[in-house]
This record gives structure tokens, C-alpha cells and sequence, in this order.
């Protein structure tokens, strides 16, 4: 009995230890969030963090656009705090463009600073919002530099294709290849939205799903609805995305309603950490 008793408060006196040095350890898997402007990727932000919180998840969000005015969440790490638009034009004279630009070039610098506000909120998942524009992110060298040193957790890209502008097999495609454009940057687990699914008919959503699941499909849509040069142009990409062996699942979310939000967190949990849960 004795026995029995010290032996259950030595497993007692070794658990607090355990599960700290585990929180101290755990995996913090980032998610970043990349579209072309105004493609949803603050709001969604917003909603899915929201969806995690009630989910009992702990997120952590970040918001690494220096140009932001008004967020439509509260960021636990704000590249704001490092980086000032409009200190920076008033101090090099820039416009607002030239002044982006720069703050973009100048988060790499703050890497270390924006890494330690990460680590200390000890979340179990992370999402980073990125710049509104997103050739600032993708297309300089500081965004791959960021991706690669913030951390060394498990990360993916979460790629957003706006439904309203997804409508036409045309502006499709053209997203494809930027979508593809982004991969060739991050080389990172990349994941595929259509966001924003609220303002189309569900008719459209699944005819939009159905081209990224099916490039027959897309095919068939482009010699439909398109003709001329659009038509010629549409087809040709599109071959050019078929030999690249390019195919994606395309999740239909909004920001609005958390439409596909369970959805998207399921494909995520798999992606970030094989199928667990944020949180153990
Ligand atoms: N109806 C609807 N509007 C959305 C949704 N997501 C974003 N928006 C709107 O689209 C605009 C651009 O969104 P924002 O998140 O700022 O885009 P960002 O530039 O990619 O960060 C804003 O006016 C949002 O309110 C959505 O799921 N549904
Ligand atoms: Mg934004």
C-alpha cells in the first residue's frame, strides 16, 4: 500500500515537469495565408482564427503587412511595431508604392525579433497574414527569406483564389499560374482556396471546384465559354499547367458564412502535423 502510494507521487511530481518541458517543446505549425490583393486573405484570417478559438485551438495570428490601416483582428505579433510606411516615406521622401516596397525589403531584418514574438505567444498554430500585395511577399527576396527563417516548425501555404474573379476560365487559369508561380518561390506544402464562396452561386462553385479537380473539365469550359485569342491563350496555359503535372484540391470558403472552414482545417491538421489535432 505503501508502496504503491510513493511510487503514484513520484508519477505526480514527474507529470508537471513532463508536460512543461512538452509545451516547451511542442510543434507551433505555421500557416501562411497569400493572394493577389484584395484576394480575402485578412478577413479570412480573421474568420478562421475566430473558428479555432471556438474550436478551443490556440492560435496565434501575425500580421506581417506593414501597409495595413485597419485589420479585422487583433494581431498577437504586428510587423507594425518594426516597420513604419510612414515613417519611411517621410524619412527617404518615397510615395506610398516606393515606401512598401521598402518595409517589405526591411522585415527580413526583423526576422529574429518577429521569431522571438512568435515563440513567446506558445500557440499551437499560427497564422500568418501576408502583405496585401502579393508580389511584395512572393515575388521579393525577403518573403522566401522570412518563410524559410521564421522558425523551424512545420509550415504550408495557404493560396487563395478569389470566387468572383475565378468565374472566368481565363482569370482560372491565369491565378493557376500564379499559383504556381508562388510554389516555385516557397517550395512549401501549398494548399488551395476559393475564397469569398458566399458571393457566387453554389452552380459556379462546384463548375470552379470540379476545373481544379478535372483538366478535362477546365477543357471543356475554356473551348465553351472563351473564343479567339482568349480562347488560344486560355488552352496553351492551361497544356502548360497540365505538363508542369500541376493538380490541386480547391476548398470553396468564405470569411462571411465559415463555409468549408471545417473542411480546410481538416486538409490543414493533415498537411501541418500528419493528422493530429493543434492542441495534445
Ligand atoms: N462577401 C465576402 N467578402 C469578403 C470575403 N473575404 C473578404 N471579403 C471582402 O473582400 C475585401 C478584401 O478583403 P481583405 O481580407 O482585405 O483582402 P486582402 O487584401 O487579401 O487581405 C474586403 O472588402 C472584404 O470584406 C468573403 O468571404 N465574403
Ligand atoms: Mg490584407
Amino acid at each position: 500500500m505503501h508502496r504503491q502510494n510513493s511510487s503514484n507521487r513520484k508519477v505526480i511530481t514527474l507529470k508537471p515537469t513532463q508536460t512543461a518541458h512538452k509545451r516547451r517543446n511542442k510543434a507551433m505549425p505555421i500557416a501562411f495565408i497569400i493572394g493577389t490583393a484584395g484576394s480575402g486573405k485578412s478577413l479570412f484570417t480573421a474568420a478562421f482564427s475566430e473558428w479555432l478559438k471556438v474550436s478551443k485551438q490556440d492560435v496565434a495570428v501575425v500580421n506581417l503587412d506593414p501597409g495595413a490601416l485597419k485589420l479585422p483582428y487583433s494581431p498577437d505579433v504586428d510587423v507594425r511595431n518594426y516597420v513604419d510606411v510612414g515613417d519611411l516615406m517621410e524619412k527617404y521622401g518615397l510615395g506610398p508604392n516606393g515606401a512598401l516596397i521598402m518595409a517589405a525589403d526591411l522585415i527580413a531584418d526583423e526576422i529574429e525579433n518577429i521569431t522571438k514574438d512568435i515563440e513567446a505567444a506558445n500557440a499551437d498554430i499560427v497564422l500568418v497574414d501576408t502583405p496585401g500585395q502579393m508580389e511584395l511577399f512572393a515575388f521579393r527576396a525577403s518573403g522566401p527569406y522570412i518563410v524559410n527563417e521564421l522558425t523551424r516548425e512545420p509550415k504550408a501555404v495557404v493560396y487563395l483564389f478569389d470566387a468572383v474573379f475565378s468565374i472566368n476560365p481565363l482569370n482560372y487559369v491565369s491565378n493557376m499560374f500564379l499559383s504556381a508561380a508562388v510554389y516555385n518561390r516557397f517550395f512549401q506544402p501549398q494548399m488551395h482556396l476559393l475564397s469569398k464562396c458566399d458571393l457566387i452561386p453554389e452552380k459556379e462553385i462546384n463548375t470552379i471546384t470540379d476545373w481544379a479537380a478535372n483538366p478535362r473539365a477546365l477543357m471543356d469550359s475554356i473551348e465553351q465559354k472563351l473564343e479567339g485569342t482568349k480562347r488560344l491563350f486560355s488552352r496553351n496555359m492551361m497544356q502548360a499547367i497540365s505538363k508542369l503535372g500541376i493538380k490541386f484540391l480547391l476548398i470553396p470558403v468564405s470569411a462571411k458564412t465559415n463555409q468549408g472552414l471545417i473542411n480546410f482545417n481538416a486538409t490543414l491538421e493533415r498537411i501541418l502535423t500528419g493528422g493530429e489535432k493543434y492542441t495534445y
